[in-house]
């Protein structure tokens, strides 16, 4: 069924207007609607969910209720004493009292609420906003902190389990497509040797967290830079928004993944690798704001896995996106012939701009923490 169909199928008031593609996922496909009634207009966001990625969407949606009951209750309480209006988006409910709408297709569907007057931006603008990105990621690890991470489903088996990718390589190079793909162009066999040089090293949260050193929390698990919404008026955070990966992990993974995508100035999709490296202001930005609602629940073992943790999410990023390239491009959806290949080779220049700053970034990590 087309969106506007699905769309009139949610509570919400009025008549569509338009519902029309929104955002830059690479897994879900996401509408914006707007409806009017005849004296007021009402905007959300419309979400088909990707099932090749996501097994079982509804365990989407009760993670989804379990962080935003807790989180809307919490940040009530502290409404007063905030310096701003936090938000954080609210699930729409189907017209049936459902909390999805499953079309003839079989395809799932959600709606959630838009945080209005706000905006996100696919690379960081400014130190300022580096900043508030770093708040912003402290602020909803703090909220969710007291939440037993057993009340939520793991609903990626494996997501940020670094090695758990290497799996995925391991089986694509056992093809004779996926091999090929590997050997025939000089990018990709450098990709390859830059992943295997760190193949023993990739375990390092894992070990640290099969030892008892870190501990599984509730995570966001896709705090980048486009998922942080910023109040057009006052330019401060107020949102994280795509909440589809929270689940039990390593907060590593997200404080990594705020920082790899943040700190690249260029952003992801950047066509000239030159412009690709990890700026080190930023990420002194970053980690200011990301601790002034952190330190209340980070221990001593946290911070010592903090380097490995931005080192660790861009290589596992592109190694994921390596994989996926080898195999089709089967995961992650593409614009163009290679452009998987092209995402990676993006990232693993950005994990070697982070290898080669690591006094530095510990000596922020050090003098921040
Ligand atoms: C995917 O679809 P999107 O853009 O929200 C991916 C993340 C990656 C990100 C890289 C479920 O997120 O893990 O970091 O692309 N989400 C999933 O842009 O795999
Ligand atoms: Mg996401």
């Amino acid at each position: 069924m087309n969106p506007a169909g699905i769309a009139v199928q949610f509570s919400v008031n009025g008549r569509p207007v338009s519902v029309s593609p929104t955002g830059s996922g690479n897994v879900n496909d996401t509408y914006l609607a707007i409806f009017r009634t005849t004296f007021s207009e009402e905007r959300f966001i419309l979400q088909r969910i990707n099932q090749k990625v996501f097994a079982d969407p509804s365990l989407i949606m009760a993670n989804l209720k379990v962080i935003t009951n807790h989180v809307h209750r919490r940040l009530e309480a502290e409404a007063d004493d905030a310096d701003r209006i936090w938000q954080l988006p609210r699930i729409i409910p189907a017209k049936s009292g459902e909390d999805y709408i499953l079309d003839a297709k079989g395809d799932y569907w959600r709606a959630i609420s838009l945080i209005a007057s706000a905006r996100a931006y696919d690379s960081i603008q400014s130190l300022e906003h580096a900043h508030e990105a770093g708040q912003v990621l402290g602020q909803f690890l703090r909220l969710i902190s007291d939440i037993d991470p057993t009340r939520l489903h793991d609903t990626l088996g494996g997501f940020h389990v670094t090695p758990h990718y290497f799996e995925g390589l391991d089986a694509a190079l056992a093809t004779d497509a996926g091999r090929e793909l590997a050997r025939s162009t000089t990018e990709a066999r450098s990709c390859l040797k830059f992943i295997e040089e760190r193949r023993d090293w990739c375990s390092v949260l894992e070990t640290a967290h099969a030892n008892g050193e870190l501990k599984l929390r509730p995570t966001h698990g896709d705090p980048k830079i486009s998922n942080i919404m910023i109040d057009e008026d006052t330019g401060k955070g107020t949102s994280i928004i795509d909440l589809d990966t929270v689940k039990p992990g390593l907060i590593h993974y997200d404080f990594g993944d705020c920082l790899r995508s943040a700190c690249n100035p260029a952003g992801e999709e950047e066509q000239d690798l030159e412009k690709v490296f990890f700026d080190t202001d930023l990420c002194q930005a970053i980690v200011k704001g990301y601790m002034q609602y952190a330190a209340e629940f980070m221990t001593d073992a946290d911070r010592h896995y903090l380097y490995d943790s931005i080192r660790l999410i861009t290589f596992e990023l592109g190694l994921r996106f390596f994989a996926d390239h080898l195999v089709g491009d089967i995961y992650f959806k593409t614009k163009y012939e290679g452009h998987n290949l092209y995402r990676a080779r993006v990232q693993f220049k950005l994990c070697q701009s982070i290898e080669t700053r690591e006094p530095v970034i510990r000596r922020i990590l050090d003098s921040c923490g």
